[in-house]
């Protein structure tokens, strides 16, 4: 920005909004799980809102992206339905995987929103695939891969960087490096400090960013995005942030210590947008208030829809999954 602020209005307030409907999302589906309307597991991603918005915020409608089992906010980030998300977490039928997924297995392929996934790991290589396809289209397309520090122990990380550099993928690596694996922390799971530092083994760019500042996220995602829609090849980008609540929802993360929580909570990503929107006067207080209650509105809706729904039949209980795609395939 030419005038000294670093967004206008508008755009800052979106990307308020959108890590706003996350925090919420998240905070709603911890309630509605303790009061028992969501079965299974719920990893959530509170805390690093501004790595999943600044890197969706970069992208266009012909990218896509592979998630994790801490899905929700990318999956938010990308413009998914909450209604539709909530009845999924509650086992309906109108929930994106027809209530048979839940949490782990979310998915929208029209939003090119390709899956959380409960593998630590495994959506890196399918992004990778999906980063050759989209090369072979050479429609200008992007694929992005988010996963967690944990998750570049894995095989499927180094093999999957090796090759997206040899044939110059057009793909994003995005680790949000949140500093634990489960309840291990990173300098228990591996002697680098900084992810980043792998990209060299494999020859790309591995770049460090503020995990909790979404438009300096944004800036370095626009980046890697320029150089892989121009031919050059994949970009390392390694967020730093934190989950603010366990592992999962139950985890009560004893195993943190005193006064590390305290000290991310005073760099909330969602503090760190709206504090730069006050200060460089793009954006009043009533401004994120009115932003505030619309999300809440929005939902209220989404739950009341979402608890309306039905659950699937036990009689469809094969239809839409593995046994049935497998069924058909054989029948084929
Ligand atoms: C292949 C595999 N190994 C182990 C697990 C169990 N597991 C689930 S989440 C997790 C930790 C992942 O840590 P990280 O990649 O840093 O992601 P974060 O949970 O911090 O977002 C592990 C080990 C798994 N789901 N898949
Ligand atoms: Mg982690």
């Amino acid at each position: 920005m030419t005038d000294g602020r670093t967004t206008t209005r508008d755009d800052g307030l979106e990307l308020f909004e959108r890590m706003f409907l996350i925090r919420r999302f998240e905070e709603r589906a911890s309630q509605l799980r303790a009061a028992g309307l969501i079965p299974g597991f719920l990893h959530p991603c509170i805390g690093q809102e501004a790595s999943a918005v600044g890197v969706c915020s970069a992208l266009g409608p012909d990218d896509v992206l592979t998630s994790t089992h801490r899905g929700h906010g990318h999956m938010l980030a990308r413009g998914a339905d909450p209604a539709r998300m909530y009845a999924e977490l509650f086992a309906r039928i109108e929930g994106y995987n027809h209530g048979k997924g839940g949490s782990l297995h979310m998915i929208d392929v029209d939003l090119g929103f390709l899956g959380a996934n409960g593998i630590v790991g495994a959506g890196i290589p399918l992004a990778t695939g999906a980063a050759l396809q989209q090369k072979r289209r050479a429609r200008g397309g992007v694929a992005v891969s988010f996963f967690g520090d944990g998750a570049t122990n894995e095989g499927a990380f180094h093999e999957s960087l090796n090759l997206a550099t040899l044939w110059k993928l057009p793909a994003l690596y995005v680790c949000e490096n949140n500093l634990y694996g489960e309840f291990t922390r990173q300098d228990q799971h591996q002697v680098v400090k900084d992810v980043a530092q792998r990209a060299a083994s494999y020859g790309l760019p591995g770049v460090i960013v503020d995990g909790n500042d979404a438009l300096a996220v944004r800036e370095v995602a626009r980046e890697a995005v320029a150089r892989a829609r121009r031919g050059d090849g994949p970009t390392l980008i390694e967020t730093k942030t934190y989950r603010h609540r366990g592992h999962f929802e139950g985890d009560m993360a004893r195993y943190r210590p005193k006064g590390e929580l305290e000290e991310w909570l005073a760099h909330d990503p969602l503090d760190v947008l709206s504090r730069r929107l006050l200060a460089e006067d793009v954006a009043s207080d009533s401004d994120l208030d009115e932003v505030r209650a619309g999300v809440e509105r929005r939902l209220d809706a989404a739950v009341e829809w979402a608890t309306e729904r039905a659950h699937p039949e036990p009689a469809d209980a094969l239809e839409d999954v593995y046994v049935d795609a497998m069924r058909g395939a054989a029948l084929r």
